[in-house]
């Protein structure tokens, strides 16, 4: 089976060596002797604001770091982030499971640790106007040992249907429910790969995925995450009030940010009325 048909058929595709060694080096380099150390308030996703590093015992950041290629304080690593995600080998390989010509960078992640993600879809979030197109990689920035609490996705979960009435929904029940579904029906068919430092994920924004628990934290889970919309796309963000505003190209890659602008008044649609 070729790689599209893999990906079409079971939602997600897993590339190894995807990234070289050398470049993976560079980025976990500046990061750990520029981002690390840093003083300066990172936005974080999780809690959709502006925080200093929490650092473990262990010397791992708790939080992510979102639009990691938009941190205009640090140059050089926000270039090495783009080096990685607008690289002809992680561009090609989007543009063949998805047939487009070119894919526009949205959003960039780094995590240190497992943040222990619940089950969840990222269409939810972000996706193509007609929905189903957006997609998304999971780059390994060290071997991932399993007691790191590994990022796992839901095999063939792309059709499932099961959040239909979203709509009426606030985030926490969505989010609660999703988690119930899985507990309840989707927990053995977890796929958790051991990935190597440079190896890749690549998935779509329908399927289900998230990260097993940490059973030992002194173990770090070093991941740099993307989302990408396919060029001949419109984006839309269904539940949420979030604008994506254009920045340079890079390597003839499309790149938007959502954190330069409005960063404090995102919100969940649902919490404006
Ligand atoms: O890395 C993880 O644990 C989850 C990342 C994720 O869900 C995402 O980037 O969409
Ligand atoms: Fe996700």
């Amino acid at each position: 089976m070729d790689v599209k048909n893999y990906y079409e058929t079971n939602g997600y595709v897993v590339c190894e060596n995807l990234v070289s060694t050398e470049l993976i080096d560079k980025l976990v380099n500046l990061y750990k002797e520029q981002i690390v150390p840093s003083k300066e308030p990172f936005f974080r996703q999780m809690t959709n604001k502006f925080d200093p590093n929490d650092v473990t015992e262990f010397g791992h950041v708790k939080q992510d770091f979102l639009d990691v290629h938009n941190y205009q304080n640090f140059p050089e690593f926000s270039t090495t982030v783009k080096e990685i995600l607008c690289s002809d080998a992680v561009q090609n390989i989007l543009k063949q499971v998805t047939g487009s010509k070119g894919l526009d960078l949205m959003q960039s992640l780094i995590f240190d640790v497992s943040r222990e993600t619940l089950a969840h879809y990222d269409g939810y979030y972000l996706d193509t106007a007609s929905p189903g197109y957006a997609l998304a990689v999971w780059i390994a920035l060290e071997d991932i040992d399993e007691r790191s609490g590994r990022f796992y996705v839901i095999p063939k979960s792309t059709n499932l249907n099961i959040d239909s009435e979203a709509q009426d929904w606030t985030h926490w029940e969505w989010m609660s429910r999703m988690h119930a579904y899985y507990e309840a029906n989707l927990k053995d068919q977890v796929f958790a790969p051991a990935l190597k430092k440079g190896d890749a994920l690549v998935w779509n924004s329908k399927l289900i995925h998230g990260a097993l628990p940490i059973t030992d934290k002194s173990f770090s889970r070093k991941s740099l995450t993307a989302h990408f919309i396919p060029s001949e796309y419109e984006y839309t963000t269904p539940f949420m009030t979030k604008e994506y505003v254009e920045c340079k190209t890079y390597n003839g890659v499309k790149i938007y940010t959502a954190t330069v602008i409005k960063q404090n008044e995102w919100s969940m649609k649902q919490m404006t009325h």
